[in-house]
């Protein structure tokens, strides 16, 4: 395999620039795409050369293969990272790639196709012996028979399409009644949604945690995991915060479960940086959900308690390089959290909140990590995802990256369009996720918009701190006092290593 001297990136915004960052590190040549609206995008401007591949609509421009295929070979590019989301689990772009010779940085078009797939993903872990919801074991083929089988395992089950995912296309039935038509229903709507009418079904389970685990695979057969991620707090299948390690799993747990992930992986002859998705009850019983072929938004969490570059790993893999670590080499420190930070009104529904970033001061400090896709000046508009930061955050423990989050989130302004910020806030606040006794109904559970705290005009600020200042200058001094009782408490430190 040649080495990889430059890089296109087939994607925009943050995530391009998390590639770039890497590749400048590894002295590798970068290519931006960028579509009209984005010209001047942070992106385009942090890459050695940038190609326009056409209009706002991302099917005339970031999806469209044969453009970004004509900007790798216009370019000399050698290879593509696709990031996450557009065509990042296309098998047909894998294929692509490789048939013009251009190195795809992630894994075989089979593997992506398999996995895309999830009626096939859970057939084939299921023969690798990786516990899976109760169900039918494929397809829905017969509607008796799947009758009898939603008999036996129990109401409520859960209806899903084969090409969705991600929670596109899912039905609950409560009762043996509403079984039929629900079907039905599912059927058309995942007709409609992927072209591919093909379901399954599963017993529903009610109060599950979303815990994932990131795995890097070479090559040489070498497959290794960079431990887990809990994902459970998401709005309508949105991911809003994530956290590194998994607060539920116990070292037992955790081990038995990465193995499963290995186990997965191996079994599709895996590539690259790849997650996968599990349920995990209130019994600690998990269940393999999916396995994502990309690298993930969250994965800076991961990189954080691990110290693995997982971009840098997985350019080294697809140049055919063997993993630079073993297992046994990776080590999780402290515990690292990460806030999405979107462009949305959480006191109204979330709208999408467009405008002008007039102003963007984001945290700083140890242990505070930013990856922004958007500059102060620039304009949100709604042509794209409307995230507009990762916020990650890293401490010696989930207490401490809990503190330095909500410090963090207290140090962000944002001026110019209504941001997720306050229910970041709320959220970390909140006893349920302070405790980490959360599933993946802790929005719908907890929250409503008149619990946010209310934002406070520019006015009442600048009197507030003032006022704050009067009260210090004229307090009695503090009396500084040991830190723990009596116990040496390593409060100094700033990571556990
Ligand atoms: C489930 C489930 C309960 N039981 N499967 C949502 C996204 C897709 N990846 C699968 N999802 C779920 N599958 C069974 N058998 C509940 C969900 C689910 C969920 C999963 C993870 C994170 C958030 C979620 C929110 C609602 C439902």
């Amino acid at each position: 395999m040649p080495e990889i001297k430059k890089v296109l990136i087939a994607n925009r915004a943050e995530i391009a620039l998390r590639v770039i960052h890497t590749c400048k590190e590894l002295g590798i040549g970068t290519v931006a795409v960028y579509s009209r609206p984005d010209a001047a995008s942070p992106h385009v401007l942090h890459a050695d050369e940038s190609v326009f591949i056409g209009e706002a609509a991302s099917s005339e421009s970031y999806l469209v293969m044969d453009k970004i295929i004509d900007a790798a070979k216009q370019t000399g590019a050698d290879a593509i990272h696709p990031g996450y989301g557009f065509l990042s689990e296309n098998a047909a772009f894998a294929e692509r790639c490789k048939k013009e010779g251009i190195i795809f940085i992630g894994p075989e078009p089979y593997a992506i196709r398999v996995m895309g797939d999830k009626t096939e993903a859970r057939e084939l872990v299921t023969k690798l012996g990786i516990p899976t919801p109760p169900g039918l074991k494929s397809e829905l083929q017969d509607l008796d028979e799947a009758a009898r089988v939603a008999d036996e395992i129990g109401y409520p089950i859960l209806v899903k399409a084969a090409a969705g995912g991600g929670g596109k296309g899912m039905r609950i039935v409560h009762k043996k009644e509403e079984f039929e038509s629900n079907i039905k229903a599912a059927k058309s709507e995942a007709k409609n949604a992927f072209g591919d009418d093909r379901i399954y079904i599963e017993k529903y389970l009610e109060e599950p945690r979303h815990v994932e685990f990131q795995i890097m695979a070479d090559t040489h057969g070498n497959v290794v995991h960079v431990f887990d991620r809990e994902c459970s707090i998401q709005r309508r299948h949105q991911k809003v915060i994530e956290e590194a390690p998994c607060a539920l799993l116990t070292p037992e747990l955790r081990q038995e479960m990465a193995e499963c992930a290995i186990k997965a992986a191996k079994g599709c002859d895996y590539v690259g940086a790849g997650t996968i998705e599990f349920l995990v009850d209130k019994h600690l019983n998990f269940y393999f959900l999916e396995m994502n072929t990309r690298l993930q938004v969250e994965h800076p969490v991961t990189e954080m308690i691990s110290g693995v570059d997982l971009v840098a790993a997985q350019i080294r893999v697809a140049e055919g390089k063997k993993l630079p670590f073993r297992q046994e080499d990776l080590q999780m420190t402290g515990a690292a959290i990460e806030c999405r930070i979107y462009a949305e009104d959480p006191s109204n529904n979330f709208l999408p909140s467009t405008g002008m970033l007039k102003k963007h001061r984001v945290p700083t400090g140890d242990g505070v990590r930013v990856d922004a896709g958007v500059e102060e000046g620039q304009a949100i508009t709604i042509n794209y995802d409307p995230m507009i930061s990762k916020l990650t955050v890293h401490g010696k423990d989930r207490d401490h990256a809990i503190q330095r989050m909500l410090r963090a989130l207290d140090e962000y302004e944002i001026v110019g369009c209504r941001t997720t910020i306050p229910f970041c806030e709320f959220t970390l606040k909140h006893e349920a996720f302070r405790t980490a006794k959360y599933d993946t109904h802790f929005v719908p559970d907890y929250f409503s918009p008149e619990l946010l705290e209310k934002g406070a005009s520019d006015e009442v600020l600048a009197l507030a701190a003032s006022l704050l200042k009067i009260t210090q200058e004229t307090k009695p001094q503090q009396t500084v006092t040991a830190a723990g009782g009596g116990e040496y408490s390593e409060w100094w430190k700033n990571r556990r290593n």
